[in-house]
């Protein structure tokens, strides 16, 4: 060795801190990637479609291939839900009410339980997917968040899921950025996960600055903002 440069002692490191050093975050045995809610609804073609959704799907798919861990969350409504503008006389879709929780955005039916909008979109490609987490099943509470739902009380389980599986490293991608993507980043945070939203394998709804917001109360809460690039 005290002849070698420095380009052999890099080969002497451990595996995974190498390829650290070489181009950003390596996932380790202990990171999960979770992709939030990338269904039909929220494709184009969908009751509740996000602007180039589908735009995305390569690029998480190319993700998937990285991480050892990956899980899938649905959103998974019951008929009539308390989110759907049509369950409100005389709402419509993006009006607001008041809730017992809450402040509730009203949204057009979407991702209603056992309906091909609510399938996971046909073009992931990521077969070694260790879990589907579905929220929102319950009918007078929505859940953006896959951790804790609108009422702020009610558990989805998946934080006990990943303590127990100790994944304690969460990348986050999927629809929509600026409310599941947003809310899970910020739980996953105050749950004391080390987070990281991947911009480029998100993409937006935007009603009145609600992206920008999204991003300023995920970076309060300390969820790291990285690209695609940033995972070797
Ligand atoms: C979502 C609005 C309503 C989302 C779900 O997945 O971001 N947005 N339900
Ligand atoms: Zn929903």
């Amino acid at each position: 060795l005290k002849y070698a440069g420095a380009g052999a002692a890099v080969l002497m490191l451990p595996f995974e801190l190498r390829m650290a050093l070489a181009s950003g975050t390596s996932p380790g045995k202990d990171s999960v990637l979770v992709v939030i809610d990338v269904q039909n609804c929220f494709l184009p073609g969908g009751s509740l479609p996000v602007s180039e959704g589908d735009q995305i799907i390569p690029i998480i798919n190319m993700l998937g291939k990285k991480f050892e861990n990956v899980i899938f969350t649905q959103d998974w409504h019951t008929p009539g839900h308390a989110s759907f503008a049509s369950s409100h006389e005389g709402k419509s879709p993006f009006d607001t009410i008041e809730l017992p929780y809450g402040k509730q955005m009203l949204w057009p039916d979407h991702c209603v339980q056992g309906t091909k909008d609510a399938q996971l979109a046909d073009g992931l490609d990521i077969s070694h997917a260790q879990l589907i987490i579905r929220k929102g099943y319950h009918d007078e509470v929505d859940s953006y968040s896959t951790f804790v739902e609108a009422d702020g009380t009610t558990k989805t389980g998946l934080t006990g899921y990943l303590k127990e599986r100790g994944l304690r490293n969460i990348f986050v991608c999927g629809l929509a950025t600026d409310f599941c993507v947003s809310w899970s980043a910020q739980h996953a945070a105050s749950e004391g996960f080390t987070v990281s939203v991947i911009e480029d394998a998100c993409k937006g709804i935007d009603l009145d600055g609600s992206l920008a917001g999204a991003w300023q109360a995920m970076k309060d809460a300390g969820v790291e903002r990285i690209t695609s690039n940033d995972i070797s």
